[in-house]
């Protein structure tokens, strides 16, 4: 068993995973109206990502016989200027999110629960891929600047996520 404070706090993250999936999907719907299919097949790639890492919570309150309780998502932007913004703000999201998961990893140490810190590890390491990844296309961006044709070829890329 494990406790009504984690039960809670790992709702909230469930909640948090949820938003997240929420904003890629945002993301992919945006991109898919600017015509940038690689892109907008990334982010839907993300936003499956982010509903395994909220449906992984849920599978471990199940195994603590404890309430999954699932709270309202809020609203998430609809536009973005352009494919650099979204992946900026996605590299700015993943770092928060991965101190949300640093805090459940305090919280887990407070009340001695090896249990749910054990569970918690993949989160840590998944964090680090996350933010990687983002970085990662964030410089290969930077390369391509304003050239169209390597736009076009970035995106192509993408597309094979
Ligand atoms: Fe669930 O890692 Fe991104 O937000």
């Amino acid at each position: 068993m494990i406790s009504k404070k984690m039960q809670e706090a790992i709702n909230a993250q469930i909640n948090a995973e949820m938003w997240s999936a929420y904003l890629y999907l945002a993301m992919s719907m945006d991109a898919t109206d600017k015509g940038l299919k690689g892109v907008a097949h990334w982010f839907r790639k993300q936003y499956d990502e982010e509903m395994q890492h909220a449906f992984k919570f849920v599978g471990y309150l199940g195994e603590q016989l404890a309430k999954v309780e699932l709270k309202p998502i809020a609203e998430v932007p609809t536009t973005w200027c352009c494919a650099k913004k979204m992946f900026e703000e996605t590299l700015e999201h993943e770092k928060k999110v991965t101190a949300m998961i640093h805090a459940l990893c305090d919280l887990a140490a407070e009340e001695k629960d090896y249990a749910t810190a054990n569970m918690l590890q993949w989160y840590v390491n998944e964090q680090v891929e996350e933010e990687a990844s983002a970085q990662e296309i964030l410089e290969a961006l930077e390369f391509v600047g304003e050239d169209k044709a390597a736009f076009y070829m970035f995106d192509k890329g993408l597309a094979a996520r």
